[in-house]
């Protein structure tokens, strides 16, 4: 990891001036954070404070395979870093139960040691029943905020029944966390299904101090406000003493949302919302991946045997590959990157026979009629596709729908001359920056939506409005042709900047922050008093 980093912040001093005094700090304070130096910091300022963490999505779940039980392990790059920082200080973890042996393993407290191998902390479970589990995660979570939250025409529902379904479950998620957290515990809440949790919570404990992280863009209030409950919304984040979004804009746009909606002194200095005598902290925290670790995969002997076996399995020596890695979702804009390679095909036939999009799109909220149609979409616009353009031994698209194993992901980075990432709306979208991680050493153009998170730090790519077919169908004519040095040059300096904005700096950014809040909470009653 060193070494890489020495020789990319050689090349990049190369560059350019500014460029070289980015290495100059870099080189000057090494503070890239690690995974050990976060755990090292979070263990050292919580002191006897414990952690609580809460999510809607369990880090593991139990499943039957046949008569036995199983233990699966939710890999994305947050429950890895949250993963990590769980076992080394022996947290509990509040996260629904969902899976068929779930409730097989647990204790009388519905909670279960986990990992199996080396048990180091605990899950607290939730029960949800079936009507619980529709009106507050597909209901008012998918089908209310989801959409509400990211701009790409989909319109959100407004059902009575959904929000008293996530409100309930809400004011569950608080009452399992008060039960199990200690005094003074630090809890740290994940998204925008449990917007409600912090404000049932100091309802019961006044003693814990809480953090929620908004994983998706938080829009403008002239859209925010045609919500019916939003007052609730509102008051339920506001309930937590640090609140933190992807972007200052999001972030902007909640202070300016509070602000119409709600009746509050905001400090636009300092990011802050008072009311009564509760103060949020609003701020920043750009999420990510952890890099170290998908870098060094990336070039392990497996990654390059698997790259040069799908390479002869799917004939594409020789084609250039263009690559979509997504949830198979309507705001990630995949009908869009398709038209766009279909109009790419049609104005640029130069390419027929000699490139292929591969799309892997792992299926999701699979209930909901919005998602089924978005599948089908796709569904029905490769097959246009390879019917107008194939030939006898040429097909250009591969649709590869399903979950893979992030072990078979990692091959097709680093294949892919070009990755395509062409959301109409994302709060931050982790492929773009996994494939600045994974891709080749010197070969890869990353074409990245505008309205991403990511585009806001990965200035070397190539951006692109998915909306605008004409104008992408030229952004990919631009990264197919692409010369070799100017593709080494951009990677490598996206690379740095992953590397340094890694998930455990994320972590450490917004933990440190609220155990900065804790610790000022007895100071403050001392004072008061
Ligand atoms: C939200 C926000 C924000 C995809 N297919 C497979 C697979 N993936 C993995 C990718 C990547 C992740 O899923 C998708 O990342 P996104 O960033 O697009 O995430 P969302 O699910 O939309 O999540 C988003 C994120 O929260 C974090 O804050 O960036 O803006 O919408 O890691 O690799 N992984 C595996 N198999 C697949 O088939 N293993």
């Amino acid at each position: 990891m060193k070494d890489f980093l020495d020789k990319s912040l050689r090349r990049i001093s190369e560059a350019s001036s500014r460029a070289a005094s980015r290495a100059e700090k870099l080189r000057e304070f090494s503070h890239i954070t690690t995974r050990d130096s976060l755990l090292e910091m979070v263990g050292k300022k919580l002191k006897d404070r414990r952690l609580v963490l809460v999510s809607n999505r369990e880090p593991y779940a139990h499943v039957f395979r046949g008569d036995k039980i199983a233990v699966i392990r939710n890999a994305g790059g947050l429950t890895i870093a949250l993963d990590s920082i769980a076992r080394a200080l022996h947290s509990t973890w509040v996260c629904h139960g969902g899976a068929n042996a779930d409730f097989k393993v647990v204790d009388a407290e519905d909670m279960v040691a986990v990992p199996p191998h080396e048990p180091s902390f605990h899950l607290k479970r939730l029960k949800l029943t079936r009507r619980e589990e529709q009106g507050y995660y597909e209901g008012f979570s998918n089908e209310t905020l989801w959409p509400l939250c990211h701009l790409c025409y989909v319109r959100p529902k407004f059902l009575p029944s959904d929000w008293k379904a996530y409100d309930e479950v809400n004011f569950k998620f608080a009452q399992a966390v008060a039960e199990t957290a200690e005094k003074g515990s630090v809890v740290f809440l994940q998204d925008y299904h449990l917007c409600r949790v912090a404000y049932h919570l100091k309802g019961m404990r006044t003693d814990l101090v809480t953090a929620l992280f908004w994983h998706i863009p938080w829009p403008n209030p002239e859209i925010f406000r045609i919500l019916p409950w939003k007052r609730e919304v509102l008051e339920g984040l506001l309930a937590n003493d640090i609140l933190g979004f992807h972007l200052k804009y999001h972030a902007d746009n909640f202070l300016e949302t509070v602000g119409l909606g709600l009746e509050c002194r905001i400090d636009w200095e300092k990011n802050r919302v008072e009311r009564g005598d509760r103060v949020t902290q609003v701020g920043a925290y750009p999420i990510s991946i952890d890099f170290d670790s998908i870098f060094r995969q990336s070039q392990s002997p497996s990654v390059l045997k698997a790259s040069r076996d799908i390479t002869a399995e799917n004939r594409m020596g020789g084609l250039k590959l263009i690559l979509g890695v997504d949830r198979l979702d309507y705001t990630k804009g995949i009908p869009e990157r398709l038209e766009a390679f279909d109009r790419l095909l049609d104005t640029h036939p130069e390419f027929l026979g000699k490139v292929r999009l591969v799309q892997i799109g792992v299926p999701s909220r699979t209930g909901l009629e919005d998602y089924q149609q978005v599948v089908s979409n796709i569904e029905e616009r490769c097959a246009a596709l390879n019917s107008r353009y194939s030939t006898e031994d040429w097909e250009p698209v591969l649709f590869l729908k399903g979950h893979q194993d992030f072990d078979t992901l990692l091959p097709y980075y680093r294949m892919a001359d070009v990755c395509v990432v062409s959301s109409l709306h994302d709060g931050m979208n982790l492929v773009a920056k996994e494939f600045v991680a994974a891709s080749s050493n010197d070969r890869g153009v990353l074409v990245l939506s505008r309205f991403t998170g990511a585009a806001r730090e990965l200035e070397q790519a190539l951006l692109v409005n998915p909306y605008d077919i004409a104008g992408f169908a030229e952004v990919l004519y631009q990264a197919l042709t692409m010369s070799p040095e100017d593709q080494k040059n951009r990677l490598e300096r996206m690379r740095v900047t992953v590397a340094e904005n890694n998930i455990f700096a994320w972590a450490q950014a917004i933990l440190g922050d609220v155990i900065r809040v804790a610790d000022s909470q007895p100071l403050k009653k001392e004072q008061e008093a």
